[in-house]
């Protein structure tokens, strides 16, 4: 997979690691027992990680049924199991870090990671919860690391009610924990303004998609 990446400037010369998180968590509570956690740039070095995964990781055009009809989904995907090997050292450095984190309150670690390639403005992830497994029932935690141009996440109550947004930047960490899952909804929305490639990884405890 090729992709034009306009490297930040600031980035260039960082090296490719994690930062610490600890008190540099910002937790924004939500209603229905949901919250969400935000790091800003806990990933340095975002750049080569970038054109590390955008590079190595076996991209796939996947297509759905909607309706009666079969679409193409707009980005490319690579889910890697609790027993693959990640593609890059540092994503296993993140996962190790989210478990140390966050062991205590989730109680049990993060294992999966899916990967998804927004290979420009009109790539997109409808709303939607992580409601295929355990979210749909109990409270989890899906931990995202973004990379590449900067896009919101929008999240909105199920019931009803205003979003909020949340953009996304390069290097940094979102969080959803508690309910989130089954009471709110997220979606990275359509843009048309000229929006550059992004790589989202998503690490999600067992059964939880
Ligand atoms: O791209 C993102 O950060 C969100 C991805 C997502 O919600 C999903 O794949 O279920």
């Amino acid at each position: 997979m090729t992709a034009s990446f306009q490297a930040s400037l600031l980035g260039l010369d960082e090296e490719l690691g994690v930062g610490p998180l600890g008190a540099t968590v910002r937790r924004t509570p939500l209603d229905h027992g949901a919250w969400i956690d935000l790091r800003p740039g806990w990933v340095t070095g975002a750049d080569t990680l970038f054109e590390r995964l955008a590079g190595t990781v076996p991209w796939r055009a996947e297509r759905r049924r909607m309706y009666d009809r079969v679409v193409d989904v707009p980005r490319l995907l690579k889910f890697y199991d609790e027993d693959e090997t990640l593609p890059d050292p540092v994503l296993e450095d993140c996962r190790r870090a989210l478990n140390d984190h966050y062991a205590e309150e989730l109680g049990e670690p993060f294992r999966t990671a899916g990967l998804c390639f927004y290979r420009d403005g009109r790539d997109s992830v409808a709303w939607h919860g992580d409601t295929i497994g355990r979210g749909s029932t109990e409270d989890t935690m899906v931990a995202i690391v973004s990379v590449g141009d900067p896009r919101p996440l929008l999240l909105r109550p199920r019931g009803g009610g205003p979003s909020i947004r949340r953009d996304l930047g390069h290097g940094d960490l979102i969080v959803m924990g508690g309910s989130c899952q089954r009471t709110w909804e997220h979606a990275i929305p359509k843009t048309s303004r000229p929006a550059g490639p992004r790589i989202s990884i998503q690490f999600r405890p067992r059964g939880v998609r």
